[in-house]
């Protein structure tokens, strides 16, 4: 053990070690502080010391009156690059699928005619759908699609597509750009029975309009992803 490190520091490098390892795993709970104390050979400030540092760190979660778990990992979604959900969540490995909770066709009312620069009433696609990755609910997504311009969307297509993909090879239409707004929010009854979290739980919401490589708005879309699910970055330079 190197002498110039703290004691609760070289612990904290254990436990992570031990994370990281897949010995304690996302939502477990860590050994009670007494076993620790006897296993590390220090005393409990030292430990305490050692746990908190971990809880900064994110990596450990204090429940009180039940204990210390591993916090569940995050995805990290880059903030940069027009993707899908199904490329993002292929992308880490893991299989995405979509439940179809509505889909119609409507005549835009107001709003939805302003986003995607059409006339009142012209018919836009309703989609919304619940995304899993590895049949865990991650997201809830609702979209308008100018109906005109998406041709032959169907049920069937949307559940076993990806809806980008549809729009690119199907549609022949190139998506280019978007502009996206991110909102924190509380989860509503509805999202909450989607996701299977508590009503009123963080969540992270994404408003997306995605317009072709002609400029044309073809997507409106808002995606509600779980707040204990999700990280998004992006990497910045001095201007
Ligand atoms: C992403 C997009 C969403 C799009 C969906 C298509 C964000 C914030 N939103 O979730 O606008 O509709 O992908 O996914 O990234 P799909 O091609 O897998 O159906």
């Amino acid at each position: 053990m190197n002498p110039n490190v703290p004691r609760y520091v070289a612990i904290a490098d254990t436990l992570k070690e031990q994370i990281y390892a897949g010995i304690y795993k996302p939502g477990q709970l860590i050994p009670p502080e007494r076993k620790l104390c006897d296993q590390f050979g220090v005393s409990r400030m030292t430990l305490r010391h050692a746990v908190e540092q971990l809880v900064i760190e994110g990596l450990l979660l204090r429940r009180r009156g039940s204990g210390t778990y591993v916090q569940e990992q995050k995805l990290e979604q880059p903030l940069y690059g027009l993707t899908s959900f199904t490329e993002d969540i292929r992308s880490r490995g893991m299989t995405p699928s979509s439940r179809l909770l509505q889909f119609e066709i409507i005549p835009a009312h107001e709003e939805v005619s302003d986003v995607l620069l059409m006339k009142e009433n012209t018919p836009v696609y309703y989609v919304s759908r619940i995304r899993y990755a590895d049949e865990f609910p991650m997201a809830i997504e609702y979209t308008y699609l100018p109906a005109n311009e998406v041709k032959g969307l169907t049920e069937e297509k949307l559940a076993q597509h990806s809806l980008y993909s549809f729009l690119q090879t199907e549609c022949g239409l190139l998506l280019a750009e978007a502009d996206q707004a991110i909102d924190a929010g509380l989860a509503t009854q509805e999202e909450a029975e989607a996701l299977q979290i508590e009503e009123g739980a963080p969540v992270l919401i994404i408003n997306r309009i995605t317009r072709t490589v002609h400029g044309d708005p073809i997507e409106w879309s808002k995606s509600i992803y779980r707040g204990d699910k999700y990280t998004f970055t992006i990497s910045i330079r001095q201007s």
